[in-house]
């Protein structure tokens, strides 16, 4: 057995078994002993954002690692913007980063480069493989490593060498798994003493405290003590929709969310950051919270969201009793007329699968969806939890993976669906079931607002070009059918329900491009 074996058998011992792929030379051992190894289920995607992009949406689904297999500094390069996102959600990934020959280094071949500096930013562990006797090793603990609470990017590089050397010890056996760090009984009390004593107070929350049993304890918590139940902007998953504990995100504008924040006296965080301003504006501030409003940090996010809950919920001797939950509340159809963001809103709502996986990488046009899908029939809503755009196809690709009885819809603004295209070939060969519907503005809409909130002015014929994305206009219909997805485009929001009913009651992929007026 050579080092590239032993690495793969170590993988899937330990249930890393899917590989989203982009290999090259130095990767040959590896994409060879995937044939040797029964178990590692392999989806090639066509450029490296797909990559890590799918590795963070199967992880979200599925709460557990996928592998990636990354071609030296420039495969990796090409893929840190959604290992940036994957980072900020928390997601654990075990990123396999191809190198040459370690002896082949001191010639410094054209794809030489320094690896480990351009994976450290973007990972939380990172080691450079050195012998093919240890490799094996190496990779339970970059296992280990990624499946730390709540989740972490791990990277580990794997020379050719160590690759295709034997390596007599063959797999080894994987690491005993650290579980989330207990909550202080000492922090829940005092958790309890803040939401009673009255004053305007809030749980802001992201993580596994996002997920529906746990929001049920959230619901107690809010029914016993009125706290307002709150959410980060951009969290990894939420599960929502009818029948669960509803919670309100913090709203991206800053006007908006100081508004939104405007009052409380505390807030407890569970998991969650302290609310800032994704970006400084000049004459606002960058916190969010109200002055004299007391942070309270309940538990952080490596520690055991769900046991925070429920210890304050009983410590707050809250009833047991189920608690208020979300009504099934379907939008009618929207009838005729422009697609706009609220008919879309509408059409997405009347027609969304039961159970379904939502990707929002909606941008500007998606300001509403999350608010008008609230009493959809439930499902899990997945957002850009870096703020990097171009992820949204390939999580959308990981999601369903990870979860092949469940709809995948993907919302994907035109801008940002074109970082990451490629992904829909994949949507294709895997025959993945997702819909994807583009938000066809033609324009990057949201950065015409920005100008305007940065106090940037209004733009000039050069600005407003560099916001533009027409000259040409991009034909989404050809772009999918030229990567084997049906697709079709539609200009009103009867078309848009129709589309949206054929793509759903059909199994594989399709895109619609909805056309906005
Ligand atoms: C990796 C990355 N590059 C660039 C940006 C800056 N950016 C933010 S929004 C945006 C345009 C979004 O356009 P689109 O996806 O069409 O959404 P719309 O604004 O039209 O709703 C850009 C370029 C970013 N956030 N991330
Ligand atoms: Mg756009």
């Amino acid at each position: 057995m050579n080092g590239a074996e032993a690495l793969v058998r170590t993988l899937v011992g330990a249930g890393v078994d899917v590989c989203f792929a982009n290999p090259g030379t130095s990767e040959t051992h590896f994409v060879a002993a995937l044939d040797r190894v029964e178990g590692m289920r392999c989806v090639l995607c066509l450029a490296e954002g797909s990559v890590t992009g799918a590795a963070d949406g199967y992880a979200r689904m599925a709460d557990k690692p996928a592998s990636t297999l990354l071609h030296l500094g420039p495969g990796l390069a090409n893929g840190l913007t959604n290992l940036h996102n994957a980072g900020r959600g928390y997601t654990p990934m075990v990123n396999i980063v191809g190198d040459h020959a370690t002896y082949h280094h001191a010639y410094d071949a054209p794809l030489t480069s320094d690896i480990e500096a351009v994976a450290r930013p973007f990972s939380h562990w990172v080691r450079m493989g050195t012998s093919a006797a240890s490799v094996a090793a190496d990779a339970a603990d970059a296992i280990a490593a990624a499946r730390n609470p709540p989740g972490q990017i791990a990277t580990l590089i794997l020379p050719a060498d160590v690759a295709w050397s034997e390596a007599p010890g063959g797999a080894a056996p994987p690491r005993a798994l650290a579980v989330p760090e207990p909550i202080d009984p000492d922090a829940i009390r005092r958790a309890a003493a803040i939401l009673r004593s009255g004053e305007p107070a809030a749980l802001l929350m992201t993580g596994r405290a996002l997920r529906a049993a746990n929001l049920d304890n959230a619901g107690r918590i809010a029914a016993a003590t009125g706290a307002r139940l709150l959410s980060q902007t951009s969290n990894a998953r939420v599960e929502r929709g009818a029948g669960r504990v509803a919670v309100d995100r913090v709203p991206y504008p800053v006007d908006i969310a100081l508004k939104f924040l405007a009052g409380l006296k505390h807030v407890i965080l569970i998991g969650a950051k302290a609310p800032v301003a994704f970006f400084a504006y000049p004459e606002k501030p960058s916190v969010l919270t109200p002055a004299g409003c007391e942070i309270f940090c309940l538990a952080r996010p490596g520690q055991d969201l769900g046991a925070a809950l429920a210890a304050l919920a009983d410590e707050l001797g809250a009833a047991r009793a189920p608690v208020p939950a979300e009504a099934l509340r379907r939008s009618a159809p929207p009838g005729d007329g422009p697609i706009t963001p609220e008919t879309l809103a509408a059409a997405l709502c009347a027609r969304l699968p039961e159970n379904a996986i939502v990707v929002d990488e909606s941008i500007s046009v998606g300001r509403a969806f999350y608010g008008t899908l609230r009493g959809a029939p439930p499902h899990d809503w997945l957002q850009l939890t870096g703020g990097a755009i171009g992820e949204g196809i390939p999580l959308a690709i990981g999601a369903a993976v990870a979860c092949p009885d469940r709809k995948v819809v993907a919302l994907e603004a035109d801008g940002s669906a074109m970082y990451t295209i490629q992904a829909l070939w994949t949507h294709a060969r895997e025959q993945l079931d997702v819909t994807t519907v583009i938000m066809n503005n033609r324009s990057y809409a949201i950065l015409n607002i920005e100008l305007a909130r940065t106090g940037a002015g209004s733009g000039g014929p050069k600005a407003k070009d560099l916001l533009d994305l027409s000259r040409p206009d991009l034909d989404f219909v050809k772009l999918a059918e030229g990567m084997g997805v049906p697709a079709v485009a539609v200009r009103t929001a009867d078309e848009a329900v129709a589309a949206l009913e054929r793509a759903h009651a059909e199994p594989g992929p399709h895109l619609i491009d909805a056309i906005l007026a």
